[in-house]
């Protein structure tokens, strides 16, 4: 049986872990990080895998969080954020991200609409980069009907959110098709057209970050997924394509990437299937490895470990 014990420690909240090797979380299931880094701490963001040993379906509830101050010893923050704080969601707490802006804490999640077929973006809002969040809009920011390439339900999933050195957002997201629009200042309303980024190979789960004057867009390519990774002088692109970061995440078809900088270190903090021999794609588990530039400002391949 599936990791009967995980379940039974899987109602452990508002504690404290040390970072043993990974996966860095081995208590309960935890997939699509998002990493946001404030005031000296790491904030990962996670989805929860709730699937029943021998379940082959996403089953994610709720989102999750863990904050640390120096990687080595983390904390498990109370659930902040479920798709029941958006009225308008009828299930599913897919990939996410928070970014902070102005002293706001807005999370942007991926989940499914009760009203308009297929996948949905929102976004939540806080004072604290722990909760309680609540949902800022009352509707979603993106909807099924909103983009037209790929058509099909799970198209609007993914949101990543960057904020660039003059001030503007942007967010990109999507599956097979990915997608990119501003935000306005306030963050939670579009400002403009939804457009096309035009990368190859494209799956899902978009990260953007910036370096030393380059825009990186990393996301998961084909499936199984591998993350991948392009770079750009403009964040309107064109981007040029630079090969694999990351291979198969061991044991998941998915995996899903958060790039950050920590005081002074690049991690590159991702899932896979690892934490027992039979856990696979709908048992995953966030793990954290370090990442490596080179010279010119590629990205060094990351070979996952178990350390
Ligand atoms: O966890 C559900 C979905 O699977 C995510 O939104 C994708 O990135 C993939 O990991």
């Amino acid at each position: 049986v599936l990791a009967t014990g995980l379940f039974a420690q899987d109602l452990k909240v508002d504690t404290t872990f040390k970072n043993t090797g990974n996966p860095l979380i081995k208590y309960k299931f935890t997939a699509d990080p998002g990493a946001l880094v404030y005031k000296g701490r790491v904030y990962i963001y996670a989805g929860h895998d709730q699937a029943k040993p021998g379940e082959n379906r996403y089953v994610m509830n709720e989102w999750l969080c863990f904050s640390s101050a120096d990687m080595q010893t983390w904390y498990e923050h109370p659930v902040p954020l479920t798709y029941k704080d958006f009225a308008w969601s009828k299930g599913d707490c897919w990939a996410s991200q928070v970014v902070e802006r102005d002293g706001k804490f807005y999370w942007y999640v991926s989940t499914s609409h009760k009203d308009i077929h297929g996948k949905a973006i929102g976004v939540a809002v806080s004072d604290s980069p722990v909760g309680p969040f609540k949902d800022a809009r009352g509707t979603a920011l993106v909807t099924n009907d909103m983009t037209t390439v790929t058509k099909h339900s799970w198209e609007d999933i993914d949101p990543t959110v960057f904020v660039d050195d003059d001030g503007q957002a942007y967010m990109f997201w999507g599956n097979t098709t990915c997608y990119y629009v501003k935000l306005k200042a306030n963050m939670v309303e579009l400002d403009g057209p939804i457009k096309q980024v035009h990368i190859p190979s494209f799956t899902e789960a978009p990260w953007v970050h910036k370096r030393k004057g380059w825009y990186y867009l990393s996301y998961a390519s084909e499936f199984p997924e591998k993350i991948v990774y392009a770079m750009s002088k403009n964040i309107n692109g064109p981007w040029e394509y630079k090969g694999i970061i990351n291979e198969i995440a061991g044991n998941s078809n998915t995996n899903h990437q958060a790039i950050i900088n920590f005081k002074g270190k690049d991690y590159f903090i991702y899932h896979n299937g690892a934490l027992v021999p039979d856990a696979g794609s709908f048992h995953r588990s966030v793990c954290v490895d370090y990442l490596y530039y080179n010279k010119d400002g590629s990205i060094k391949r990351v070979m996952m470990t178990s350390e």
